[in-house]
């Protein structure tokens, strides 16, 4: 369990952190929130959070989308969530879960008017899918929520339930994860994270028009595999039977980190082991996350000070 909360402007003990159940959000999902993790390098015996800005600046775009309005740029909300992190004293990997949200009490469907709230609380956490070697995927059923309706870009509360209804499906059909595809009928992305195929030695991924969530965690991949792997990322729109006779395929996010996928709709992928691009990307990231790459800690903020 947590100790403490950052909430309407105080860091206060995780139990006074608490919403009405009139509050806007409650109600109606109107807010938006990340995903960020950091790292515990027992080596350094610090605690690196990865991608930080990257992960407030995706927060702020969400709140433009869905008129919020904080009172901290990016980077006072990396300040913020540092400073809670050395209140709480982790030494072990955790999930950081900032929230910006209408927080007014009352009835009322409406973006305007309403008061704007930021929270964060960090809780330790390891793998969001655990399961060692590739996992069993299916294509949902449902499709991904469109621009037009509720936009997949701004990580906006409400929309969730779009991940909720094909994670709950795969699950129940016994899969592990949900591929979700656009109301046309192309690739979108998993529940909660985004797919990269390969086929013939080329990265793909769907591009950002196709109602995906634009990850992090694809972004860093696509930057990795072109510097590290000298292999460069297509972004195109895929259509499902690729996911049928791709050589490799994987989701990736910050919550799923990378995950190879097995099999999809009981087709196995590629010889339905570990391809050599997934291993080797799976491999870089972990080393780069927990900052044990050198030319990569710039995208590691350590919490602790002289550590
Ligand atoms: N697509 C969706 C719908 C997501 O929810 C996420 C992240 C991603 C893609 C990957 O984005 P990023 O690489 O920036 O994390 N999902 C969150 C996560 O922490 C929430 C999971 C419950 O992974």
């Amino acid at each position: 369990m947590p100790r403490y909360a950052f909430f309407r402007g105080a860091f206060v003990p995780i139990e006074e952190a608490r919403l009405s159940i009139m509050a806007h959000v409650v109600n109606y999902g109107t807010g938006c929130f990340e995903g960020i993790r950091a790292y515990w390098n027992a080596d350094a015996a610090q605690l690196y959070v990865f991608r930080l800005r990257e992960h407030y600046q995706r927060l702020l775009r969400s709140c433009r989308i869905l008129h919020i309005a904080l009172p901290y740029d990016a980077d006072e909300l990396s300040e913020i969530t540092v400073e809670l992190l050395r209140k709480e004293g982790y030494r072990e990997d955790v999930y950081i879960r900032p929230l910006a949200y209408k927080g007014s009490e009352g009835i009322g469907v409406r973006l305007h008017d309403l008061v704007d709230e930021f929270a964060v609380f960090a809780v330790p956490f390891g793998k969001y899918i655990p399961k060692e070697g590739g996992i069993r995927a299916c294509v949902s059923s449902w499709r991904r929520v469109n621009d037009t309706a509720i936009p997949a870009r701004a990580k906006i509360i409400g929309a969730y339930v779009n991940s909720a209804f094909s994670k709950t499906e795969a699950h129940l059909n016994g899969f592990d994860e949900a591929i979700v595809l656009t109301e046309d009928g192309h690739v979108s992305e998993g529940s909660a994270e985004n797919i990269f195929l390969v086929r013939n030695g080329q990265l793909i991924t769907p591009p950002v028009t196709d109602n995906i969530l634009e990850g992090i965690t694809r972004a860093t991949l696509m930057d990795l595999a072109r510097q590290e792997l000298g292999i460069p990322t297509v972004e195109r729109r895929i259509h499902r039977t690729e996911l049928y006779i791709a050589d490799e395929a994987f989701f990736c996010g910050t919550g799923v980190e990378l995950v190879p996928i097995a099999e999809v709709d009981h087709r196995p992928v590629g010889t339905g082991e570990v391809g050599p691009i997934t291993r080797r990307l799976s491999d870089l990231y972990g080393r780069v996350v927990r900052g044990q790459v050198p030319a990569y800690l710039h995208w590691c903020t350590p919490v602790y000070e002289g550590a």
